[in-house]
């Protein structure tokens, strides 16, 4: 039905607009009919030391997969963001940071982030970081953490992020697989008037890292911690005394940024690798077009700093582009579910960028906390981390924007670098529920499960045919991975992992992944990695997890459990079993259900069918499909009996 509703672009948001409708067709023709010159010429965005000649090489053949671009030119990534403002905007806020606290708030501008980056950096060097070094950054939603990661760019280390939610062990394993050699985090973090003890859970990671020299803490709490002498220094202490400036390094367009951990369908989380140029290129032009950016506007991703979505679109884009980046370190419900449109009002925000699970909980406390605060400052809204469900969408526009503000609809992924399909404000008609159309540069291709492109009004799994600048390079220390994950199963193809409708309109719906990867509030969780950690305890001996539809959260965590023979099957072992999954991946992976299962419905080749479970779990029995390859049919009719209601 939805497919039907075109919402015009509004005429006040055209008039002023980037591009139009006729020349986003344009300029999009263009980008595929000739992409050197369209991304030669708009490679040109950015300052480069040594400017490019080469605009690209990339090879999708899985024999040799490779991916460069501008690979002749050279940059620095921080310079970009700071040094190319001070003459024009020094004086202008950067970084515009609100507090978990409603009266913690403040101003960072452009000299003010220039000299704090430059003093860290120095610091850095100074505690022995080169080029090319992995640094660890676990911290709270605070500036320093936009610091380090333009700190680790002005000297060419490459940064890590792990999102403060990840426990010591997930933490743990990211540190290893990189091997880090530094890690900064603060002594605690505060979110929702709730401490969160990072330091703590560093000190516990790092018994098992033995690559970590250094360990830099940001006093932002003031709570205790310990100290481990000849390891750990204060940020305030080593950054003290710093020059307030600092020689960037020379970086390599395709010298890494940064690897950011994310989760697939197998085995333990990737660590996705991007470089400089090319990725600086896309999320500042993406940043730019997608939200129609107008200088002084201020611009607001509720994201963190820990997801690609933090990385991309509070950090590097908006700075490369001068802009003024709202940092929030709270939550939308503290002090109280109106606290989004406080902010709003309190900043004048003019574009704000959040998650479809934000808008569904808010959606459910009604209209009057929205329209208790002025929102005439909203311009551009934004959507991204999952489907937006079209009753969402329609909340979305008509209470917070009040019909007048577009909304994008950014489909991308931590891979990607930057959003592939959108709307753009001045030029889509928009369908509540739709990403619309590709960005330029960007060709979209649904295949059948054969490979088969698929042409028209169709439905299949959504790959890109071409590179993008901002496109991930490899998993870091394992190229093969890569290669296996993106580009074997579709021959010449990106493979996104996602299933996708278009419409007769050429619009593309993203109807969720197609592997055994789920989305929770936005959060990719592996199945596999979750299983991994039930079965890992002395009482479990099978797991299998799977999505299920959930109101506020997109999915939820659906686990099925065999228990060690002679184990009862307690309610107090099922709260063990959560607290258990809390503790080695974090909160964010905690099981909404756990179902007692006898046994799994496995084929005679013992393989466990996913896809019954996933039915069992979305309480649709009669939609089992053929179930004739089942080795014990009666198990699943157990399963069914004894479904628990959530
Ligand atoms: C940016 C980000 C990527 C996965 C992706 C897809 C889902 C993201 C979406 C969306 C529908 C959108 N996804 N944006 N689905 N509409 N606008 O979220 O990266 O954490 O790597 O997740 O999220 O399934 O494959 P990441």
């Amino acid at each position: 039905m939805s497919e039907s509703v075109l919402v015009p672009v509004p005429e006040a948001i055209a008039k002023a607009a980037l591009v139009n409708e006729a020349q986003y067709l344009d300029l999009y023709k263009s980008s595929i009919a000739d992409p050197d010159a369209f991304w030669a010429e708009h490679g040109k965005r950015i300052d480069w030391i040594k400017p490019f000649t080469a605009v690209k090489d990339v090879s999708f053949d899985p024999h040799d997969v490779h991916i460069r671009w501008f690979h002749d030119g050279t940059l620095n990534v921080s310079v970009n963001c700071l040094d190319r403002h001070l003459e024009t905007r020094g004086d202008q806020t950067a970084i515009l940071w609100e507090g978990d606290d409603p009266k913690d708030d403040a101003r960072i501008t452009y000299r003010d982030l220039y000299e704090r980056v430059c003093k860290l950096a120095n610091a850095f060097r100074e505690l022995g970081v080169k080029k090319g070094d992995r640094v660890c950054i676990y911290l709270p939603m605070i500036p320093e953490a936009a610091v380090a990661m333009l700190a680790c760019a002005r000297i060419g280390a490459v940064h890590s992020i792990v999102f403060g939610g990840f426990s010591p062990d997930s933490l743990a394993n990211r540190i290893q697989d990189s091997e880090c050699t530094l890690v900064i985090t603060s002594d605690e973090g505060l979110r929702g008037g709730r401490k969160v003890a990072l330091k703590k859970n560093v000190d516990t990671a790092l018994e098992h890292c033995p690559s970590v020299k250094t360990v830099v803490v940001v006093k932002r709490t003031g709570g205790a911690i310990d100290t481990v002498e000849g390891r750990d220094v204060w940020y305030h202490e080593i950054t003290a005394n710093q020059p307030a400036e600092c020689q960037p390094e020379e970086m390599n367009a395709e010298d890494p940024l940064f690897i950011l951990y994310t989760s697939g369908s197998t085995g333990k989380p990737k660590g996705v690798l991007h470089t400089s140029g090319g990725y600086l290129v896309y999320v500042s032009m993406t940043h730019e077009y997608v939200f129609d950016y107008k200088d002084g506007e201020v611009y607001w991703c509720t994201a963190d700093v820990g997801w690609v979505t933090g990385h991309s679109y509070i950090v590097y884009g908006p700075l490369a582009n001068g802009a003024i980046s709202l940092m929030f370190e709270g939550v939308p419900n503290y002090p109280d579910v109106s606290r989004f449109w406080q902010v709003v009002e309190k900043h004048k925000v003019n574009i704000f960028y959040t998650a479809p699970t934000a808008i569904r909980a808010l959606m459910r406390e009604g209209e009057e906390p929205v329209k208790k605060h002025d929102r005439s400052s909203l311009r551009i809204l934004g959507s991204v981390g999952e489907p937006i469900n079209p009753e969402a969408w329609t909340w979305y526009h008509r209470v917070v924007g009040e019909d007048r503000c577009p909304i994008v609809d950014t489909w991308w992924q931590t891979e990607t670098g930057g959003i592939l399909i959108t709307p753009l404000p001045g030029a889509t008609k928009l369908k509540p529920g739709s990403a619309t159309l590709p960005f330029f540069g960007v060709e979209p291709v649904l295949v059948d499960a054969e490979g088969n492109e698929l042409s028209g009004a169709t439905e299949g799994n959504l790959c890109i045919a071409r590179s993008w600048p901002g496109q991930m390079r490899t998993v870091y220390g394992d190229h093969e991975r890569f290669v296996q994950t993106y580009f074997s199963t579709y021959k010449g193809y990106y493979f996104t992992g996602d299933g996708c409708r278009r419409d007769e309109d050429g619009y593309y719906w993203i109807t969720g992944r197609v592997d055994d990867v789920i989305n929770v509030s936005g959060h990719r969780m592996g199945t596999a990695e979750i299983e991994s950690a039930l079965v890992a305890h002395p009482k479990v001996a099978e797991a299998a997890v799977v999505g299920f539809p959930h109101d506020i959260k997109g999915q939820g965590i659906y686990a099925y459990v065999t228990l060690v023979a002679g184990e009862k099957e307690t309610d107090a072992l099922r709260k063990e079993l959560v607290a258990w999954v809390r503790k080695d991946i974090g909160p964010i992976a905690s099981p909404d259900i756990i179902q007692w299962a006898p046994g799994l419905p496995k084929t005679r080749s013992g393989k466990i069918m996913r896809r019954i479970l996933r039915k069992i779990a979305e309480n649709e029995f009669g939609a089992l499909g053929d179930t004739s390859t089942l080795a014990d049919p009666t198990v699943v009719e157990d399963l069914i009996a004894n479904r628990p209601q959530a």
